[in-house]
Parts: C-alpha cells; sequence; structure tokens
C-alpha cells in the first residue's frame, strides 16, 4: 500500500510546483517585509555644487517627462480679489481673510477660494504655512465665518456630503488634521485651498478642473508628457503663492508648504521646481511622493497607476513593474528642494507608504545639503518611533496610522520655527 501511496504523493507535489512555477507571478504582490525589498541601484547624485546646478535642470525635466507631466505652454491671466474680512473669528484667536485667485485663458476661467488664517496677538507680516486641504477650506475648522465651499466634493460617510456639494454639517469634519491653535500661537498664519478647486480628484479623462482652460483646438486632452492631477495641483500651489507673494499679512520669504499623502506628494513636486516654497512638509507621501520607488516596497507604480490613473501622467505608466528603469528617483525629487529645509514625515503602521523608503530619500538627498554646506542626515540611521530628527532635513516615524495628528504639528512647528528664524 505504502509503495503505491508514496510515488503518487510525490507526483502531486512535482506537478504542483511545475505549476506554481509556470504560473505568472501575482501581479498584485505587495511588499511589505524588508527582506524582499530587491537590490537596487539609485541613479547618483552629483560631487559638488556646480555639477549639481548644472544637473538640475535636466533632472527636473525627468521627473516632469516620466512622472509628474508639464504643465502645457499658454498665456494665462491671474487676478486676486478679497471677498471677506472678519476680525478675532476662532474663538478670538484668528483674523480671517478669504482671496478668490482667478485664473483665465482664452477657453474659460478656473476660480481657487483661499482662506488666510492670522494670528490675532500679533502685528505685521507673518510667517505663513500654505497647506492644501482634502474637503473644502469650511472643513479645518467648525468656524461658520469660513465660507462653505460650494465645488465638488467626493462623498464620504460623516461628512454631510449630498449630491457632490459640502453642507453645514461638513464644516470642521477635517479640524482633527489642522492644529490650528497650535499653529497661530507659534506665531505662524495658516493659509489653505482646497484641492479640487484645480482638478477635482476623479478620472475624466482631463475635462474639468485646470486642464481644459490649456487646450488648444487641435487637443482635448494632454499629451503623454503633459500634467496629470498631480502636477495640477502642484501647479495651483503655485498659482497661490503668486497670491501670497503680494499679500501684506504674510512673509513673502517665510512660506512653507504643507502636504498629506497624495497632497505630500504634492507638495514635494510644487516645492521641488518653485524655490519661494522657503520649506516643504511632506506628510506620509509615500509612493510618488518621498518613497524611493526602486524598493517597491507597499504601493508600486503599478499600483498606483491603476487605482489612480489620472494622478501622474501617461509616459509614467512604462515603468509600472519597471522602476530599475526610471531616469530618476525620488531621492532626487528630495535632492530638487535643496538647500531649502524639507520634513519628510512617516508613521509606523503606514507600510502602504514605505515608512523606510521615505526616510532612505531624505538620506540620500543629504548628499547634495552635504554639498551646500548644510547640517543633514547623511550619517542618521532610521530613527526608533516618535524620535524625531531635525536637521536642514527633518524626519519622524510617528507612532499609529496614516493620517495628521498633534504630534506631527508639534514636530512641523519646531522645525519651521528653527529655520525661519535662521538668519544664515
Ligand atoms: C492611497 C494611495 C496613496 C496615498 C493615499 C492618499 O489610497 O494609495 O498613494 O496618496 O491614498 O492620498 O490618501
Amino acid at each position: 500500500m505504502l509503495s503505491i501511496r508514496f510515488p503518487l504523493v510525490t507526483y502531486c507535489f512535482a506537478l504542483a510546483l511545475v505549476i506554481a512555477c509556470s504560473a505568472p507571478q501575482d501581479e498584485n504582490r505587495v511588499i511589505s517585509n524588508e527582506s524582499e525589498v530587491p537590490a537596487y541601484i539609485l541613479p547618483p547624485l552629483a560631487k559638488s555644487v556646480s555639477e549639481w546646478e548644472s544637473s538640475r535642470g535636466s533632472i527636473l525635466r525627468n521627473f516632469e517627462t516620466y512622472i509628474y507631466g508639464k504643465v502645457p505652454e499658454g498665456d494665462y491671466e491671474i487676478a486676486y480679489q478679497t471677498v471677506k474680512e472678519r476680525k478675532a473669528v476662532l474663538n478670538g484667536k484668528a483674523n480671517l481673510k478669504e482671496v478668490e485667485v482667478s485664473v483665465s485663458t482664452a477657453n474659460g476661467k478656473l476660480s481657487i477660494p483661499v482662506l488666510l488664517l492670522t494670528p490675532t496677538n500679533l502685528e505685521g507680516s507673518y510667517p505663513t504655512i500654505l497647506g492644501l486641504n482634502f474637503y473644502g477650506n469650511h472643513s479645518i475648522h467648525l468656524d461658520t465665518a469660513i465660507s462653505l465651499s460650494s465645488s465638488w466634493m467626493r462623498p464620504k460617510q460623516g461628512y454631510g456630503i449630498v449630491d457632490f456639494q459640502a453642507t453645514d454639517s461638513s464644516r470642521g469634519v477635517r479640524s482633527y488634521r489642522w492644529s490650528i491653535d497650535k499653529i497661530l500661537k507659534a506665531g505662524f498664519a495658516l493659509a489653505t485651498f482646497y484641492y479640487g478647486d484645480i482638478d477635482p480628484d476623479y478620472h475624466d479623462e482631463f475635462q474639468n478642473g485646470i486642464h481644459p482652460l490649456f487646450y488648444s483646438h487641435s487637443k482635448n486632452g494632454p499629451d503623454p508628457n503633459e500634467w496629470g492631477a498631480i502636477a495640477a495641483w502642484a501647479w495651483g500651489a503655485q498659482r497661490v503663492m503668486d497670491y501670497l507673494q503680494v499679500e501684506e499679512l504674510v512673509d513673502s520669504k517665510r512660506i512653507a508648504l504643507f502636504g498629506h499623502s497624495r497632497l505630500g506628494k504634492t507638495s514635494l513636486w510644487a516645492g521641488a521646481q518653485d524655490p519661494r516654497f522657503a520649506a516643504v512638509i511632506s506628510n506620509n507621501s509615500g509612493c510618488g511622493g518621498a518613497a524611493i520607488f526602486r524598493r517597491t516596497f507597499g504601493e508600486t507604480s503599478q499600483a498606483i497607476n491603476k487605482s489612480f490613473p489620472h494622478w501622474f501622467c501617461e509616459n509614467f505608466k512604462q515603468f509600472n513593474r519597471n522602476e530599475a528603469n526610471l531616469p530618476v528617483d525620488q531621492h532626487q525629487l528630495v535632492a530638487l528642494i535643496a538647500p531649502r529645509p524639507v520634513y519628510i514625515a512617516s508613521a509606523s503602521a503606514d507600510l502602504w507608504a514605505d515608512p523606510r523608503g521615505e526616510f532612505l530619500a531624505a538620506k540620500e538627498a543629504s548628499k547634495v545639503y552635504a554639498l551646500y554646506g548644510k547640517p543633514n542626515l547623511a550619517n542618521a540611521l532610521m530613527p526608533d518611533i516618535n524620535q524625531p530628527l531635525m536637521t536642514y532635513l527633518g524626519y519622524h516615524l510617528r507612532d499609529g496610522k496614516h493620517d495628521v495628528t498633534p504630534y506631527d504639528w508639534d514636530q512641523y512647528l519646531k522645525f519651521l520655527t528653527m529655520h525661519f528664524n535662521d538668519k544664515d
């Protein structure tokens, strides 16, 4: 009996092995264990300031051409109109100003409502944090002085969004992510705008938002090297920056850009392109943000292009499961911000965003900060949970999930205070 059964078991095992080996690899496999990260070689960084400054432009072009997409050429006019001013709102802690930034081309007009909150207990022009928000300006605080957005809004359970529109019960739904009291108390102004006002975040072949304003007669979509949604949101942040540059309440030389997650990706890309952002904060930005693509840990280019086909330019799809051939990687995106201060934050349970990959981008980018003689993370090891590192590059691994918490804000305010008071 045994002698018959044994060969049969062996045969079945061998057959299973053959099937397993010949089957295509699971396309959706997610690496969540460090030991599975493939060996990789990062595109090198320059060895001198002159080498860096002469290669910087082509690195920027590569990010534009192969990842985020280029903003099309085209004339536009920009205008700023104050639509509301109120003193001592937010329980007396802030003065409020609402400004409509509008961009017009031959094809039409796009309006971006900007909320500016300034501390009441100080005079003059304030260092300012510009943050992009996910659910409208009214979502960051309950105060009814803040105008309710009338823009298209993605529905979310408990957020009071009805027929894609915010309602009064949408007020303050995201206040837990904005430590406004801490920001004002630290002497900063907060400016914010809703990212969906630049381009609503769903795939419609780029028929709404800013994209159609730049189509010529012969085109009704971006070319493969032209902007996806992240590049559009980053462009919007730059237009709001145009306004902040002329706003007297704002210290135009001390404006930091802040974004979480997809908006952390956006902040890095905007900051890399526009030196008017004196500092950049990227919270849990992950794939397409601070995380090194070549590690393929957590979210990969294939996964992100599948879930969000509109975020990057069409050319980026060539790099699905092909990260090793990307002409750039995200340590270079961080380095493009040098020598301006940049803070990258991860969360311990946010493995999808690859915390170690985010840290390694900051560590590698340190080579460029070192060229400029700036304190950096070149010799740092991945820190333990809640042990922030603060040089010209900041990094922390917060305990917990993908989110923005008061702990994160405490670090950002400390980091910005340190750098914005640095006369260097
Ligand atoms: C996730 C996405 C991430 C991140 C996040 C967010 O679903 O996979 O890349 O951007 O969304 O923006 O909330």
